[in-house]
């Protein structure tokens, strides 16, 4: 694309033909008059925003969606590149033509009467050389408002692209909210994003998936990095030295939380920097560091409380940088304040559930969404680490994978070196969650939590990553979880949430050469009470299951990676190959 900021604006009004066009700019006045407006507004038969309690939760709001929109819809998320074979079998594919006519079509003229928001904004610390700029044009104001908290916009942003026509372009309506008339459509090779008929987060929100994942993971492939469904945290141990991990987990499989994890252990403590996507470049120094390209967490609600995040509670009570939303949750209607299954250990009398009608507890259903989420900034977050708008970002010494499985998977190994742990990552199976529309608990491979997400095909993006090996001069050991183990009565072995941080523990004692490690088929477990566990009720036989290798179990989870991998055909890296061989072997004898 060859136009200038202004242009893209003139193209777009002309081509959606709003009533009015509004230029953010970022402020907190700006964010205050479009709350303050949103609340009057009904978009979809609903006010967009509902205030909540200022005195609990400051500066919040409630938002409620269509029933037909609270979730990613991954069949109607295409990537359009001139081949169906360079989007691979991981993506849906259209013709880019055929995509650009379609969305043409629904698109000409759809914001008559509304107005469009166009919202410059930053991926990354506008001082950084790996951060990149971004524009989206919206006709819904939920989205204005929740981009402003989870990107750099504005004025920073508007100055960052200046003259320049090297930005990425997302064009967004909210349409009739129709299923059938529902496209999320990428161009990489235009760094375009068209996106008709959701307002929900990963599809609307264009700077999130769509961009900092689709497309950043393409861009990544041509630029020599990596983009990444990680979370990016440092943890401190007693003596102040602070080690830096990624962790990948499919959606709703634990980021946010291991992201703001509050250590069982005194003097250990977690410093933030993400809770969803990771940019990985290798340094000057030949080192890899991660920044994290968001500004807030789009977080899961239900599940988060005291117990299990404090410090994602005292993030949503913060006010530092606000509104907060609270969307498709429920609202307690004692006290005017947001709801969901976990917030509370008692369920609250009066209730209000997402779907706008007085909650019956007895119908079995939940009060809020399943998928239900908060919008918040990263500045409200207690725990950010000082290292935050680091334009370098900060040096990697672990990078976690993990999915979630009732079997097979132990609670944690290592992986031998850096091509193994690209192997293990690349045959992660996880059961799906609410994070997307479909059936919820069905194993499906996820291969390093990028299966929604990697904008190309994934045979490829697997050889970026040996490839990425080549060129990092300390490279970082590479970890497997699973907290989602269970028993035989179907109850979940790990305690998990903040008892994370044992394992934690182990992986830095690892990285420091403190402990051994005992050798199975798939790489390397924890000596006898190398986790420390204490303080917990926790028998040895469950933590020697937690831990266990069954081989009649990796046989079966074989044949799902041989199926996984024959649809990639030739694409699959012969070194993956070699060690899936490897793998069978010692599974087998
Ligand atoms: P996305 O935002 O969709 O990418 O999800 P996420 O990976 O950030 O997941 P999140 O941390 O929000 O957790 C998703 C769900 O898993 C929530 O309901 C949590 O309560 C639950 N969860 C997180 N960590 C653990 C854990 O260690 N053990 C168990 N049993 N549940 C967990
Ligand atoms: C996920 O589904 O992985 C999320 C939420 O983090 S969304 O932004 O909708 O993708
Ligand atoms: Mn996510």
């Amino acid at each position: 694309m060859t136009t200038s900021f202004e242009q893209f604006v003139q193209e777009m009004k002309d081509f959606l033909e709003p009533d009015k066009v509004y230029i953010m700019d970022g402020s907190q006045e700006e964010a205050n008059r479009l709350a303050a407006q949103a609340e009057k507004e009904v978009v979809d038969g609903r006010n967009v925003l509902t205030k909540l309690n200022g005195a609990q939760y400051p500066y919040s709001y409630w938002h409620r969606s269509n029933p037909n929109d609270v979730a990613r819809t991954e069949h109607l998320t295409f990537v359009c590149t001139p081949s169906e074979e360079e989007a691979g079998p991981n993506n849906n594919w259209m013709n880019p033509d055929e995509a650009k006519n379609k969305m043409n079509s629904l698109m000409k003229g759809c914001m008559k009467g509304r107005t469009m928001y166009v919202i410059p904004f930053v991926m990354g610390t506008p001082q950084s050389k790996y951060a990149k700029n971004c524009v989206e044009v919206t006709d819904s104001v939920y989205v204005a408002l929740s981009m402003r908290i989870m990107a750099r916009t504005g004025k920073q942003a508007l100055e960052r692209i200046g003259s320049s026509s090297d930005f990425f372009r997302g064009i967004h309506s909210i349409g009739d909210v129709n299923p059938d008339r529902r496209f999320i459509m990428h161009f990489p090779q235009e760094n375009l994003v068209m996106s008709f008929g959701s307002g929900y987060g990963g599809n609307a929100l264009l700077g999130k998936k769509c961009y900092s994942l689709r497309i950043a993971s393409y861009l990544g492939k041509q630029e020599g990095w990596l983009a990444e469904h990680m979370i990016v945290i440092g943890v401190q141990s007693p003596d102040g030295k602070i080690t830096y991990f990624v962790a990948a987990f499919p959606s709703a499989c634990g980021k946010t939380n291991l992201a703001l994890l509050e250590p069982v252990f005194p003097g250990y403590k977690v410093w933030t920097l993400g809770d969803d996507i990771a940019w990985l470049n290798v340094g000057e120094d030949g080192q890899l560091y991660a920044i994290n390209p968001e500004a807030g967490f789009f977080g899961v609600a239900p599940g988060t409380g005291e117990n299990t995040n404090p410090v994602m509670m005292q993030t949503l009570k913060n006010d530092k940088f606000f509104p907060t939303l609270f969307t498709n949750t429920a609202v307690d209607n004692a006290n005017n304040t947001p709801w969901w299954e976990g917030a509370t250990s008692d369920v609250p009398q009066d209730l209000t559930d997402w779907q706008g009608q007085k909650y019956d507890a007895s119908s079995g259903k939940p009060a809020a969404h399943p998928n239900s989420r908060f919008t918040v900034s990263a500045y409200n977050c207690p725990t950010l680490s000082p290292e935050y708008d680091n334009p370098k970002g900060v040096p990697i010494s672990g990078i976690i994978f993990g999915g979630r499985r009732a079997v097979t998977i132990p609670l944690v190994y290592e992986c031998k070196d850096w091509n193994s742990g690209v192997f293990m990552a690349s045959i992660i199976g996880s059961e799906t969650t609410a994070a997307a529309g479909g059936t919820q608990g069905v194993v499906r491979r996820d291969p390093m939590a990028m299966l929604p997400f990697c904008g190309y095909n994934m045979g490829q993006y697997f050889q970026h990553w040996l490839d990425m090996g080549k060129k990092i001069k300390k490279l970082p050991k590479v970890f497997m979880v699973n907290w989602f183990r269970k028993d035989e009565n179907g109850k979940f072995m790990w305690p998990g949430f903040r008892d994370n941080s044992r394992i934690i523990k182990w992986m830095i004692d690892r990285i420091e050469e403190k402990t051994g490690a005992v050798e199975s088929p798939i790489g390397l477990l924890p000596q006898d009470n190398a986790i420390n566990l204490d303080g917990l009720n926790i028998s040895k036989e469950t933590v020697d299951k937690l831990l266990s290798v069954n081989k009649e179990d990796w046989k079966k989870e074989i044949a799902l990676i041989e199926e996984f991998y024959s649809k990639f055909g030739d694409e699959i890296p012969k070194d993956l190959r070699a060690h899936l061989d490897s793998l069978k072997e010692k599974i087998e004898s």
